[in-house]
């Protein structure tokens, strides 16, 4: 019988660290390190104990705990629950098996008034222990914590010189069910249940059901990771879809050895038998941690900053958004698609800087109900947090009632509304100071670039991006070096935030044709003379020793 903590006598222990440790500074979304930086010992307790001293309001409040499941996943669980014990959290909530997405997890401290929670995920990187680990922190309205707390925990994590943790047993997580560690409650929750709910209160499931009942094939793909369970129950049992249309649907410590990104590179089988075949209408996947969300039809890919204006322009065919949407806003490297869109709608529009938590400020204040990046992130006022399935029952929503194909939904709408020629190129893993030398340089050019040509235009602003935040006014800088041309045109430039071998150079880039230009080019050909200009002035392929990225979106 596996003993119930109550059962056992718990120790509080301060335990000494004998220096700070001093790479525990966030990046795009939370702490991200590989599985083994993550081994050292007191590790994550460092950060979390660091976390759990600055997010306001921990003694006595409610916690929300839970992971993608992968390698470290339910260890960690255990260790973050004996941490929250030990500095007064009065009621903690997790989830069977410990696996939450972080979209649901962002529904659990809303619906719960938690004063936040911890998200156990690296998020797209691969898992195992081989592979990363990460620790996200959201705040009590369900989204990542603003730049002023991340601040503060890595402030507080270089000068930390112990931490707090209770000694008792392990808590069952596998039912559901009510413990006690001391003076907290512990929930063990269905992590699918509240989610689904949600979800069913957002769209028309009757709807949904009579599509996926009927002669549609679809075909989503969890790369082994969180979304299985939930993918699952939404679509094979509550909508009725046949079985298997859920592939790879259990979650595994190292996503069966795979990236669970949803991309063209590493979701290639989907990917090809939605683009090589004709046996499926659509496809859809998301990743490691379930807030992103790939989209494609039969023999059509969706870009992802596309996939938010078509959200946008048919809002209101779903029932959560039937009366309207009070804005919308997208990240600066996300295509401006859905700004034409919201100027079409008379919507207000913003562009924020990378990062989920940029968006909810704007969604707290009610200035917009949709947003997105091209990161393969889309999601609403729902929660504060990108969701992957959101986005898929979204798209089949629109499907649904407009009964046509994804790819008439795209040349529809591209015969509206233009066409935002596309493409992300990454390289990745490459020498941190290659890419730093890289990146100082051609910011350094960048006030003598104006008035340049470039690609056969002229740029007309060349800049770092800065944001100021509508809502608190707080100002976030250096954001991505951005080459506007006189046409509309545009390339950007950013390190990433969230890789954690050495670093990854992303090159964004995008042109606009009018309802009258031409409308089916492959994006590469029609982004090719920006693709070459940037390399030239960047010196790309020459300091990064790579002949070409290593994902192309
Ligand atoms: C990447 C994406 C960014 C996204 C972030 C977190 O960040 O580009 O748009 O918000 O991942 O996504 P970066 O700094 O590597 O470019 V996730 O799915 O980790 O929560
Ligand atoms: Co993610």
């Amino acid at each position: 019988m596996t003993p119930s903590p109550s059962d056992s006598p718990a120790v509080l222990h301060t335990v000494a660290l004998a220096q700070p440790f001093t790479d525990q500074k966030p990046g795009t979304s939370g702490l991200r390190k590989s599985s083994q930086r993550f081994a050292t010992p007191h590790y994550l307790e460092s950060f979390v104990e660091a976390s759990l001293r600055v997010l306001p309001g921990v003694a006595g409040g409610t916690l929300v705990l839970g992971g993608d499941g992968r390698f470290g996943n339910l260890a960690a669980i255990q260790t973050i629950a004996r941490m929250a014990a030990a500095h007064g959290v009065a009621r903690l909530i997790t989830t069977t098996g410990g696996i939450l997405s972080t979209p649901a997890a962002s529904h659990l401290i809303r619906q719960h008034q938690a004063v936040g929670g911890v998200i156990l995920s690296a998020s797209h990187n691969p898992g195992g222990p081989e592979g990363d680990f990460g620790v996200k922190i959201n705040g009590a309205n369900g989204g990542p914590t603003p730049e002023s707390i991340t601040d503060a925990i890595y402030e507080t994590t270089l000068s930390l010189d112990s931490y707090r943790i209770l000694e008792a047993a392990p808590l069952p997580l596998d039912q559901p069910g009510s413990h006690v560690l001391e003076e907290m409650t512990v929930e063990v929750i269905d992590g699918v249940d509240d989610y689904a709910a949600l979800m069913r209160r957002l769209f028309d499931f009757d709807r949904l059901a009579a599509l996926l009942k009927g002669d549609f094939r679809f075909a989503f793909d969890a790369l082994h990771a969180v979304t299985g369970p939930y993918a699952a129950r939404i679509f094979e049992g509550q909508l009725g879809a046949p079985a298997g249309t859920v592939r790879n649907g259990v979650p595994l410590e190292d996503f069966g050895g795979g990236h669970p990104d949803p991309n063209l590179t590493y979701a290639h089988d989907l990917a090809a038998l939605l683009l090589e075949g004709d046996a499926y209408d659509f496809g859809a996947a998301c990743d490691g941690d379930g807030d992103r969300n790939m989209i494609l039809g039969r023999r059509c890919f969706v870009n992802p900053s596309d996939s938010l204006a078509v959200l946008t322009a048919n809002a209101t065919l779903a029932p959560g958004y039937a009366e309207g949407l009070a804005g919308v806003a997208r990240s600066m490297p996300t295509s401006a698609a859905a700004d034409v869109v919201a100027k079409a709608l008379g919507l207000p529009c913003f562009e924020t800087p990378t990062g989920w938590k940029f968006f909810g400020n704007l969604l707290d204040a009610g200035r917009i109900t949709l947003c997105g990046e091209e990161s393969f992130g889309t999601g609403s006022n729902h929660i504060r947090e990108k969701d992957g399935l959101w986005a898929v029952l979204f798209w089949l929503q629109i499907l649904a009632v407009r009964n046509c194909s994804v790819a008439e939904v795209m040349t529809d709408h591209w015969q509206r509304y233009g066409r935002h020629y596309y493409s992300r190129h990454d390289y990745e893993a490459i020498a941190s100071d290659a890419a730093h030398a890289l990146y100082s340089r051609v910011k350094g050019q960048l006030p003598a670039l104006v008035g340049e040509r470039f690609a056969g235009r002229s740029i007309a602003l060349a800049d770092d991006f800065a944001y100021t935040d509508p809502v608190d006014a707080s100002v976030s800088e250096g954001q991505g070096l951005r080459l506007l041309l006189d046409d509309g045109s545009r390339v950007v430039l950013r390190l990433s935030g969230t890789g954690t071998q050495g670093a990854t150079l992303r090159v964004y880039l995008e042109s606009y044709v009018p309802p009258s230009g031409a409308l089916n080019q492959d994006p590469q050909l029609a982004l090719a003379d920006l693709i070459s200009a940037i390399d030239a002035l960047a010196e790309i392929k020459e300091r990064t020793g790579m002949d070409r990225p290593t994902v192309i979106t």
